[in-house]
C-alpha cells in the first residue's frame, strides 16, 4: 500500500531490523516540523492532522517554546528532587492559577500521572474516607485509554492493550461509558474514586451523553468518593475550553494532564487536585528522578504561556465550529457519523466503505497525516494554530478520498 522512496525505505528497514515491533506507523519519516507543517526526508510537506495525539497544541516546534528550551539546558536540566531548583514553584503557582486546582504533582509521562493519580485515589480512600486496607475499588469505563503501565493496562478493555501482560492489580470495575445508571450499580461502600476520560480518545473521540460528567459529580457528591478525570489528550484547549469538564460546568477533585503541557517537546505531565486529595502524599511515599526537573518546568512554564498568550483554547472553540460545519456538509456517502468538539474529531465510516486505514494512506499522498483508531474512524486533531484556510483545504482532501 505504502510508496517508499529509496530514502525513506532504508530507514524503515533499519527500524523494522533494530526496533522492537510494537507499532505500525505510517510510512512517512518525518524530519522536520513548523506549526502544523512536518516535513519528510524527500522534502516532502504533509499537513499534520494528528499533532502527536495532541501533545503539539502550540503547533511544531514553537519558536518560543524551542527557545526557553535552549535557554535553561544551558543553565541547569536537572537536579532530582532531592534538591530544590529554581524553575519548580513558578511552574507549580502558574499551573494552579490557571487551572483553578489547589496543587500540582509533577510526573512525565501521561501514564506516570495516571498511576500518581491512581495513588492519590487509594491513598485518599484510606487516610480520609476510611476504607478498610486494602479494599478500594476504582470505578473505570470500557472502551478506556489511560497508558501502557501493567497496572493501567489492568483495566482495559482493549485486548490489544491487555494480551497477556496478566496477572494484573485488582481493585477497578470497568462499567459502561456513558451510562450513569451503570456508575451508580457499581458504587459500594469500597467506592474510592470514578475516573474516567471526559472524551474517549482512543475510543474514536467518544463523547458521552450530555449531563454525564454533571451526572458523575452528583453521584460522587452523593457517595462521598473522588471523581477524577483523565484530560492527558482532552485537555489544554483541544475541546475548545481549557478542560473538557468545563463543557458541563462541572469541577472534579483531580485531573491529569501531560502531552500539550510541554508543547511537545519534553515528556511532562502532572496531577492536580484539591488540597484534600494532595494531601495523602508525604515525603517519601511517592516521586519522579525526573519529575519537576528545571528543563521540564521551563518548557512547560512556556508552552502554557503560548496556550494563553496566543489564545488557543478561544481558538480551538472558533475553529472547531467550523470544521464541525465543514466535515458535515461533505459530499461523500461513506460516512456513518461524525463526532466533534473543539477541533477533535472523529469521522467514523458506514461499515461498506471498509477500514479507515486505506484512507489515511490516500490522505498522505495528498499530504495531510491522520491516524485511523478503532479500524473505521478517521481521528482528526490538528495542531490549534491551524488557520481557517488550512481547515478547509484538509478537508477538501478528505471529501476527495472519501468521494
Ligand atoms: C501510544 C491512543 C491517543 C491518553 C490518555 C493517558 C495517556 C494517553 C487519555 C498516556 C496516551 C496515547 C499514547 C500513544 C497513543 C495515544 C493515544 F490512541 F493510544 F489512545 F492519544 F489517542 N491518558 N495516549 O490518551 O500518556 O504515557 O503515552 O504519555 O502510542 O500509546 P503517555
Amino acid at each position: 500500500m505504502a510508496e517508499t522512496t529509496a530514502a525513506s525505505g532504508a530507514f524503515i528497514a533499519q527500524e523494522n531490523h533494530y526496533g522492537a515491533h510494537n507499532y505500525h506507523p505510517l510510512d512517512v519519516i518525518c524530519t522536520k516540523g513548523e506549526g502544523v507543517w512536518l516535513t519528510d526526508v524527500d522534502g516532502k510537506r504533509y499537513m499534520d492532522f494528528l499533532a502527536a495525539y495532541s501533545a503539539v497544541n502550540q503547533g511544531h516546534n514553537h519558536p518560543r517554546i524551542a527557545e526557553a528550551m535552549i535557554r535553561q539546558v544551558r543553565q541547569l536540566a536537572l537536579t532530582s528532587r532531592a534538591f530544590r531548583n529554581d524553575q519548580f514553584p513558578p511552574l507549580l503557582e502558574k499551573l494552579c492559577r490557571l487551572t483553578g486546582f489547589d496543587k500540582a504533582l509533577l510526573m512525565n509521562s501521561g501514564a506516570e500521572a495516571v498511576e500518581t493519580a491512581i495513588k492519590a485515589m487509594r491513598k485518599w480512600a484510606y487516610d480520609v474516607k476510611g476504607i478498610e486496607y486494602p479494599k478500594a475499588e476504582i470505578i473505570v469505563a470500557e472502551g478506556n485509554f489511560h497508558g501502557r503501565t501493567t497496572t493501567i493496562v489492568g483495566f482495559s478493555t482493549d485486548p490489544d492493550s491487555t494480551s497477556r501482560f496478566g496477572p494484573f492489580t485488582p481493585g477497578f470495575k470497568i462499567v459502561e461509558y456513558g451510562s450513569l445508571a451503570a456508575v451508580e450499580a457499581a458504587i459500594t461502600p469500597e467506592t474510592a474514586a470514578i475516573f474516567v476520560e471526559p472524551i474517549q480518545g482512543e475510543g474514536g473521540v467518544v463523547i458521552p451523553p450530555d449531563g454525564y460528567l454533571r451526572g458523575l459529580r452528583e453521584l460522587a457528591d452523593r457517595h462521598h468518593c473522588l471523581l477524577i478525570l483523565d484530560e492527558i489528550q482532552s485537555g489544554l484547549g483541544r475541546t475548545g475550553k481549557l478542560f473538557a469538564f468545563e463543557h458541563e460546568g462541572i469541577r472534579p477533585d483531580g485531573v491529569t494532564i501531560g502531552k500539550a503541557l510541554s508543547g511537545g517537546f519534553y515528556p511532562v505531565s502532572a496531577f492536580l487536585s484539591s488540597n484534600a486529595v494532595m494531601d495523602v502524599f508525604t515525603p517519601g511515599i511517592h516521586g519522579s528522578t525526573y519529575g519537576g526537573n528545571p528543563l521540564a518546568c521551563a518548557v512547560a512554564s512556556e508552552a502554557l504561556d503560548v496556550l494563553v498568550e496566543e489564545k488557543l483554547v478561544e481558538r480551538a472553540a472558533e475553529l472547531g465550529v467550523h470544521l464541525e460545519a465543514r466535515l458535515r456538509t461533505m459530499k461523500t456517502d461513506k460516512v456513518e457519523e461524525v463526532r466533534v468538539r473543539g477541533l477533535w474529531a472523529g469521522v467514523q465510516l458506514k461499515v461498506s466503505a471498509g477500514l479507515a486505514r486505506p484512507y489515511c494512506y490516500r490522505l498522505k499522498e495528498r499530504g495531510m497525516l491522520c491516524k485511523d483508531t478503532h479500524e473505521q474512524t478517521i481521528r482528526l486533531a490538528p495542531p490549534l494554530v491551524i488557520t481557517r484556510e488550512e481547515i478547509d483545504w484538509a478537508v477538501d482532501q478528505l471529501d476527495a478520498v472519501l468521494g
